[in-house]
């Protein structure tokens, strides 16, 4: 059969590429050689044919016309966006020729690659560029943006990210949204769980934010931000206190559950009402719903307990529930933070860290949170970054700082990209991607238990190349000779799935995916049997916590002061956008209509803010202007924003231009709704 690309017109299968946990089955039409439509694939078996509004426009990103297709070097001031359109051969020559005299001069811990996920595929992401940067002995990047504080508190309890099978959880009887808005951001653990309603489930969100999914839940609990341990810790109060718990469980599958019974007597709900904002009489009510349930209970847990400076220990603290009620041995029942560890890949395999040259010590680490002060504050300066799959300069923390570093004038930056982002603008040189549809790439989804390929279904756009091309061409142009640096995206993809510590990948290959587009791994649940942490079972008290310098067992943290601004600032994603992908195409925009800032009716009133009126919004870090939208969808004192926009001559919207670059306590994770704030009409 010839491959998808020569084929003309027709329907062929497909993943999304976005970082999204549903990583749906897509199907695209083509005709004459272009692709005319996007749709969900009926045969996929967790996403069944629906998908998102975003993707099922996303033939206007791929084919926008401002969708980048020529190298091109900058010709005015940094962050200006002149560039004039050269060769890849010229591209190719220019950077290997800057790194060479930069590595001479200052070693290649000098040049820093910094990227994320904005394409999942893992040849793409975790592939080349990391076998590059390797070779080259580059600074390493520490990839902490996303999930890295929740993972690392979900793993001290449960041994990694490791929960239950979503398709499990059509079983569940009630089902916990923890600061997840699922209605935009999981959409298929929504339809799961619709399904369980209709056999009776009550769907409950506990969140800072009347937003979708908390509309749509049977029971919406607000909470103040930041205050969620003390939440889950009160829950447990009322489980032990009321003989909620399931002692034959904990005694078996659980370490510490004596300690938790002495320690959340502190914990009652009089106490804990008054640190969350959540009446008593609520915390009695919903620890009753769970303690109660008749069947499995599951919590989805978000990036909302985990993006503040008490990330971490809140994710921990939550994911201990579960183990009080036994809830692992029912089907459905349990948590989801991230499900990744049940598909790992062979990461050595993928990254080769081998090809660090032997006389060569360790390089040194970047946390990408951090990447305004890195870019401006080292003592051994970075003076190249190379950026792929991400948009520093609207997705990080503190912006104000970000932009500064890269418009140093000594730093030399490459931006490969689909668009001009706001980060590509500040670029030396830009290299034009492919999309994911015209890539070859292996993809496994951080939600379901499904392994899916893409094959290119187009030929690259204008004269775009992937990233596991470009860094073939700059290996070879480097004099990189190392074999694994010519690998072909299929043998690679080998390799990736070739991972002899996770047998739940046996027999999953490049050619059975060809043949099937997606393959569920082999994923046992993770109870009865022995969890990842080191007892073996659940850990309610953590050794390694202590000898760590954390509380051994799960403890509410208050949130640092932010300075003396009234509001605290939550900037969340938004329903049209995947991050900031998407807020370059009109379209995407249009359908998200504008970046809006919701307000209390009280805090409003106060500050003489009507509906629609444009706000500043600032602090010592910056500010941005949104449109206030007041009402009873937030708590006093709280602020919310959706999306990370693209900025410009008309718009100041970007939110991340407020947001502390303070590291939270674990995984040196990001701390994006712990920011304080003020606002007033512009
Ligand atoms: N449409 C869309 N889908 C996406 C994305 C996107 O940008 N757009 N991004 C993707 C990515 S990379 C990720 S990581 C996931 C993220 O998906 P989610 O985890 O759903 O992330 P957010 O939408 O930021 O939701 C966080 C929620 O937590 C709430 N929150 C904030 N602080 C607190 C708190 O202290 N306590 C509680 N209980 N709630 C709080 C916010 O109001 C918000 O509703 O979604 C993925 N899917
Ligand atoms: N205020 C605030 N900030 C946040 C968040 C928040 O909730 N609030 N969420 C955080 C989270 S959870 C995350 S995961 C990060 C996400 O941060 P990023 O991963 O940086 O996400 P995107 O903004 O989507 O940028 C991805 C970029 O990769 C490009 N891209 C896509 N495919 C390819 C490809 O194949 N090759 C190359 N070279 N480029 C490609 C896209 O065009 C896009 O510009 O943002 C974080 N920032
Ligand atoms: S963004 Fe998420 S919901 Fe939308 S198509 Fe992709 S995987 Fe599915
Ligand atoms: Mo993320």
């Amino acid at each position: 059969m010839s491959s998808y690309i020569e084929q003309a017109d027709g329907v062929f299968p497909s993943v999304c590429s976005l970082d999204c946990p549903d990583q749906c089955g897509l199907l695209v039409h083509k005709q004459d050689g272009v692709i005319v439509k996007i749709e969900g694939d009926p045969s996929h078996p967790v996403t069944q044919g629906a998908i998102c509004n975003k993707v099922r426009n996303m033939t206007a990103r791929i084919y926008d016309e401002k969708r980048l297709q020529y190298p091109l070097k900058r010709v005015g001031p940094k962050g200006s966006g002149q560039f004039q359109r050269i060769s890849w051969e010229e591209a190719v020559q220019t950077i290997a020729s800057r790194w060479k005299t930069l590595i001479a001069a200052e070693g290649p811990e000098a040049i820093l690659p910094y990227s994320f996920y904005g394409n999942m595929g893992r040849i793409n992401t975790e592939g080349m560029g990391r076998r590059f940067f390797n070779r080259m002995n580059a600074s390493k990047l520490i990839y902490s943006i996303c999930e890295a504080a929740g993972s690392v508190g979900y793993g001290y309890t449960m041994g990694g990210s490791f929960g239950v099978d979503p398709e499990d959880t059509v079983h569940a009887k009630l089902i916990i949204m923890w600061g997840v808005n699922a209605v935009s951001t999981n959409m298929h653990q929504v339809t799961l769980a619709e399904k369980a309603r209709k056999n009776g489930a009550k769907v409950v969100v506990i969140d800072v934010h009347r937003n979708r999914t908390a509309k749509w839940a049977d029971w919406f609990v607000p909470v103040n931000p930041g205050t969620d341990a003390a939440l889950a810790l009160g829950l447990m109060h009322v489980l032990f206190a009321e003989n909620m718990v399931d002692e034959a469980f904990m005694e078996q599958y659980t370490i510490g559950h004596t300690e938790l019974r002495e320690h959340v007597k502190a914990y009652t709900p009089e106490a804990v009402a008054s640190i969350t904002g959540v009446p008593a009489e609520d915390i009695v009510t919903l620890a009753r719903m769970y303690g109660e349930c008749d069947g499995a209970a599951f919590i989805r847990i978000g990036n909302g307990p985990q993006h503040h400076d008490n990330g971490g220990m809140t994710t921990r603290t939550i994911a201990c529930l579960p183990g009080l009620t036994g809830q692992w041995l029912k089907k459905g029942g349990g948590a989801i933070k991230g499900n990744g560890g049940h598909l790992a890949m062979n990461r050595i395999a993928l990254e080769q860290p081998s090809l660090k040259p032997k006389e060569w010590n360790r390089p040194r680490d970047i946390n990408m949170n951090l990447i305004g002060s890195a870019l401006l504050e080292l003592e051994q300066p970075i003076y190249s970054l190379y950026v792929y799959n991400a948009n520093p300069a609207v997705v990080a923390p503190h912006a104000g700082k970000v932009r500064e570093g890269l418009a140093r004038e000594d730093l030399f930056t490459v931006v490969h990209e689909l668009f001009m982002t706001e980060t590509a603008k500040y670029a030396d040189i830009v290299l034009p991607a492919t999309s994911a549809f015209e890539n070859t790439d292996v993809y496994s989804s951080y939600w379901h238990h499904f392994i899916q390929i893409q094959e290119p279904v187009v030929a690259p756009y204008g004269e775009s190349k992937s990233n596991t091309e470009v860094f073939r061409l700059l290996a070879q142009a480097m004099g990189y000779e190392d074999e694994a640096l010519r690998d072909s995206d299929l043998a690679m993809i080998d390799q990736a799935l070739n991972n002899p510590n996770n047998p739940n990948l046996a027999g999953i290959t490049g050619a059975l995916l060809q043949e099937k587009q997606f393959v569920k791994a082999n994923v046992k649940p993770i109870l009865p049997g022995k969890l990842r942490t080191p007892s073996g079972r659940i850990e309610l008290y953590s050794a390694a916590m202590e000898r760590q310098g954390f509380p051994p067992l799960p403890t509410y943290i208050p949130l640092p002061d932010d300075g003396p601004y009234p509001f605290l600032f939550i900037p969340t994603v938004n329903h049209n956008f995947l991050n900031s992908t998407f807020a370059h195409n009109e379209k995407h925009a249009a359908m998200e209509k504008m970046p809006k800032l919701y307000m209390n009716a009280a805090d409003a009133a106060g500050l003489g803010i009507q509906q629609g009126d444009a706000v500043k919004v600032w602090n010592d870090r910056g500010e941005c202007e949104l449109t206030a939208v007041v009402g009873e969808d937030v708590l006093p004192g709280v602020v919310v924003s959706q999306g990370l926009w693209a900025d410009g001559a008309d718009s100041k919207a970007v939110v991340n231009a407020l947001t502390p670059d303070r590291v939270a306590d674990m995984g040196q994770g990001a701390t994006f709704f712990s920011g304080r704030v003020d606002v007033a009409r512009v």
